[in-house]
């Protein structure tokens, strides 16, 4: 719908591309002078860096070297950024699977991020360290050669990370390092929609509001920071992942089976290994614990939610919630987007729209059909809000260096303050911000923070006096900041358009896309504007030398400080367990938030690129993640939406969200083809009777590991395992392979295929049915659950109730899944919690003494009289491990292996369910077969 207001755009973005399409063409060839360029040319003829000096050795392998620059013969000077001419190079072995490689200035003075909290650190996992241990060997060049470092693992002598034969160059503002890269595939590399095994490309890391899929073109990232990669050596099956522990902008080119090249624009070389083995998830482990692990969310959070941008007004939340009802479809929350607010004021209910007795209804937890209140806080602060006002007093804002005084861009509200997360003012503002939202008569259980990269809807900044010719450059985003590289690219898509004009659904605005030139400031703040520094008191950073830390510097780092303070925040308002939905996220930012993909399109693409982002996000350190259900933008076809469902039911996260301007979505909604509802119901039943074991798997995993993940991680040996990326794996127990494509309309059904890995064996969820290795395929009716498989030898607890409708209402008492694998043996844990809706119960049980976590075993035999004997054992992972009382009612034997067959058994314990209340219990039973 084009309406009269954008018409009006149409007509002024035309005479705007006509008045400057003189200017495009006369900039065009500057813009692509300054960048790029200066880069190619200083590359051609530079020099190297020679090793001068080993300073140090130590026992464990650690050394220190110092290095000098020769200048290249014809080196040409690279403008505002010049060569560092000494450095000191500094190798550290950190444990004997873990090791940092570091370059520097001599005097260790440019900017950079400390190793304490928040940041990743080293912790001290063992005492003695000695060479011959390591798993891992280095090599360097010989003392006035140029210099080279190599990484190798010891056993293998395979390759884990190699500058030699590859140039190193370290400017101010330019750094570029490579390492060689044969035999591996690796996994990881930052927030970007794409496929799960990154093919070459070149992929830029800075954060950004976009919604791009990201094929290996610069400028497509997304919202997060997380420069780190998996890495596995295909020869040697082995596991490693590297991080790079720097946080300025960067493009990262990879050219598979050969090298990876690093070209940031500030900071250290700074490299972490972690070096495990054929297990990745042994790797990511390490990797967590240095990031500072992640925390657990709260329990309701892992029930369904239903969000839409575009709840105008509380009788529409009225209307959804009892639609929910009247339908009996399980969830557990209701949330509001920037609709709710005042004019799009943060920390505001506008209650002429939402009237606080409804809202009051729906948000009643003591009411059966109550469900928890999530609502969205955008970054931005309105200008003429009270926030703001406050924020001033305080002096909270980040600066423009332009004005000196606090920097204006433009958000939802309009003129916007950005909040400068690294003032020690900061924390109070922002508590006393969600204070008040908390003061209105209902308190927000959930809180969604967005626009946190920080997004901004023009480039760099509003200043007041800005002349005709900077808006018109601005707006055609020729303006560069004098950058000698610029890590989003230069590229031209298509040498005929270069710019083009298209339609911002998300502002209602026309806007023009310049192809092949992207603004590092595009869509956020100038980068010339300023953080707090002083050198005591920064939340985020204190600054030693008088250094005032600018945007350029912290980019990267805006939503990771804004997901503390609201951490802090909820804290301070009386919240246990936090649930902090975040956009943006960087490194480490799981000990803090939870998040999800952010924006994308109802489409099937968009629908099967939410595994491999979910997979990332396990890596990085944020497993309970999710997709928007049913898909942001654009309209959700009734196929794409059901087939969402269903996969979406077993996301960590498990959210259906819709854009403002975008048809309703709801899973009731399409009423034409009933089986939307019918199998969103169905498969919702079946995540609510995961629920409890899906927690148990967060808890047991205890803030290190991943929990959704990829088939290959239980499967590295099986080089097929690699190529399903659409299946994935809840820890190491259950397997589903959702219909991610269209199927056949007639037949209201979809051709579908399930892949086992070599020599294993799974069963069916629903009916038991064995699947042995190889492809199987099948026909998936469009109204169904999420195909989904056990896996052998595992036990599943599920809780087999009928019409559970809130999470709050799960009992304790649960079904025993036991697959037995070949030997008949199978095994699985429990927590000994009665009650998880307790947050102190689940603190103080489950996390500060961790004793509430059970082992179970079973083995199965066969005895003469034809009776198979089942002994089930229960073990305490820890000592004083607590007891609240946990039943079993029901047992489920699957893949029973007696007289070289399978067989299966339900058995009914209802009258007399077993008790667990105590360790070292043993229960047996038995069944004829
Ligand atoms: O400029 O709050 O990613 O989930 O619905 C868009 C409105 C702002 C972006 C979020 C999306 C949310 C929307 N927001």
């Amino acid at each position: 719908m084009i309406n009269k207001s954008k018409i009006c755009y149409i007509l002024t973005s035309l005479l705007a591309v006509l008045a400057a399409v003189g200017i495009i063409y006369s900039f065009k060839f500057i813009s692509i002078g300054i960048q790029g360029h200066q880069i190619d040319k200083f590359v051609k003829h530079a020099g190297y860096y020679q090793l001068n000096q080993i300073e140090s050795q130590s026992e464990d392998g650690s050394f220190t070297a110092i290095l000098s620059w020769v200048k290249g013969k014809k080196e040409k000077e690279l403008n505002s950024s010049p060569v560092v001419k000494d450095l000191r190079v500094t190798f550290k072995v950190d444990a004997n699977d873990e090791c940092q490689f570091k370059i520097t200035d001599l005097s260790n003075s440019r900017f950079h991020l400390p190793e304490n909290e928040p940041y990743p650190f080293t912790k001290q996992r063992f005492s003695k360290k000695q060479q011959e241990f390591n798993l891992f060997e280095t090599e360097i060049s010989q003392v006035g050669q140029k210099f080279y470092f190599e990484l190798r693992r010891k056993s293998t002598k395979e390759i884990i990370f190699s500058t030699k034969n590859f140039p190193i160059y370290f400017t101010d503002k330019y750094i570029e390092v490579t390492t060689q890269m044969k035999d591996s595939m690796i996994f990881g590399l930052g927030d970007r929609r794409t496929d799960f095994l990154l093919k070459s490309g070149k992929y830029s890391l800075w954060t950004r509001d976009a919604a791009d899929i990201d094929n290996g073109t610069p400028g497509k990232e997304i919202y997060g920071f997380h420069p780190m990669y998996l890495r596995r050596d295909i020869v040697n099956n082995q596991f490693q992942v590297t991080l790079f522990r720097n946080y300025y902008g960067m493009q990262v080119d990879y050219e598979q089976n050969s090298h990876l090249t690093y070209k940031v624009i500030g900071g250290n070389i700074d490299f972490k290994f972690f070096i495990s083995d054929s297990n990745p998830e042994n790797s990511i482990k390490l990797y967590h614990n240095y990031i500072n692990g992640w925390i657990l969310h709260p329990f309701w959070s892992s029930g369904f939610h239903q969000c839409r941008w575009g709840y105008k007004n509380s009788d529409m939340l009225m209307d959804v919630w009892n639609n929910y009802n009247k339908y009996e479809i399980p969830f557990d929350s209701l949330w509001t987007d920037i609709d709710y607010m005042y004019k799009y004021q943060d920390f505001t209910i506008d209650f002429e729209r939402f009237n606080i007795t409804q809202m009051q209804q729906i948000y009643n937890l003591s009411d059966p059909n109550g469900v928890h209140w999530s609502s969205i806080v955008d970054v931005g602060i309105a200008l003429d809000s009270d926030a703001a006002e406050k924020g001033l007093e305080m002096n909270v804002f980040i600066q423009s260096a332009k004005t000196n005084q606090s920097l204006i861009g433009k958000v939802w509200p309009g003129k916007t303050y950005f909040p400068d997360f690294n003032h020690p003012n900061s924390t109070e503002f922002w508590y006393d911000g969600l204070k008040n939202l908390s003061s209105y008569g209902i308190s927000q259980d959930g809180i969604w923070i967005d626009m946190n990269e920080f997004s901004n809807f023009v480039p760099g900044e509003l200043v007041p006096s800005e002349s005709l010719v900077e808006k018109i450059k601005s707006f055609f985003a020729i303006d560069q900041p004098a950058l000698p590289f610029n890590p989003l690219g230069i590229y031209f898509s298509n040498q005929n358009s270069i710019f083009k004009i298209q339609l911002n659904n998300q502002i209602n605005m026309f806007q023009l896309i310049y192809e092949g030139l992207q603004r590092i400031d595009h869509k956020t703040l100038s980068l010339d504007s300023k953080h707090y520094s002083g050198y005591d008191q920064g939340i985020l950073y204190n600054s030693s030398n008088g250094y005032i830390p600018t945007q350029y510097d912290f980019h990267n780092l805006n939503g990771f400080g804004e997901g503390i303070a609201t951490y802090k925040a909820a804290q301070k308002l009386g919240k246990k367990l936090t649930f902090i939905l975040s956009r943006s996220t960087a490194v480490g930012s799981g000990r803090y938030v939870q998040h999800w993909n952010g924006d994308g399109y109802s489409t099937w693409e968009y629908m099967k690129l939410s595994i491999p982002s979910i997979m990332n996000f396990n890596m990085y350190g944020i497993p309970f993640n999710g997709d928007d259900i049913c898909g942001l933008m654009g309209d959700a076809t009734a196929e794409v939406c059901a087939r969402w469902q269903q996969l979406g039911s077993l996301y960590p996260f498990s959210r259906n969200h819709n854009n403002n301007d975008a048809p309703s979505q709801e899973p009731y909604v399409f009423k034409d083809h009933p089986y939307v509802l019918s199998s969103t119901i169905k498969t919702l039943n079946v995540r609510y009777q995961l629920l409890k074991f899906y927690y148990h798997l967060f808890v047991k995993a205890n803030g290190l590991g991943t929990i959704f993940r990829p088939l290959f991680w239980s499967f590295s040996n099986d080089d097929n395992a690699y190529t399903y990326e659409t299946q994935f794996m809840v820890g190491d127990y259950l397997m589903a392979a959702p219909v991610v494509q269209p199927g056949n309309a007639i037949k209201q059904s979809t051709h579908s295929c399930v892949y086992i890995p070599k020599g294993e064996s799974f069963y069916n969820f629903y009916d038991y049915t064995e699947y042995k290795e190889g492809e199987h395929c099948y026909e998936v009716p469009f109204d169904s659950v999420l195909p989904l498989y056990i896996k052998s030898g595992k036990i599943v607890h599920i809780q087999d109730k009928q019409k559970v409708l809130r999470s709050r209402f799960l009992d304790n008492t649960f079904t025993l899944m036991i697959v037995l694998d070949e030997n008949n043996y199978s095994s699985g844990s429990m927590l000994t919690i009665d009650d998880y809706n307790r947050d102190e119960n689940i603190i103080s049980n489950c996390i500060q003494n961790y004793n509430c976590v059970i082992d179970l075993f079973a083995q199965g035999k066969l005895n003469e009289n034809n009776l198979f004997q089942v002994e089930l054992r229960i073990q305490q992972e820890k000592q004083n491990t607590t007891y609240q009382i946990i039943l079993i009612d029901k047992l489920i034997v699957i893949g029973a292996k007696a007289n070289g067959k399978s067989y299966q058994k339900t058995i009914n314990l209802n009258t007399n369910p077993w008790i667990i209340d105590r360790n070292d219990l043993q229960f047996n039973f038995s069944f004829q077969i």
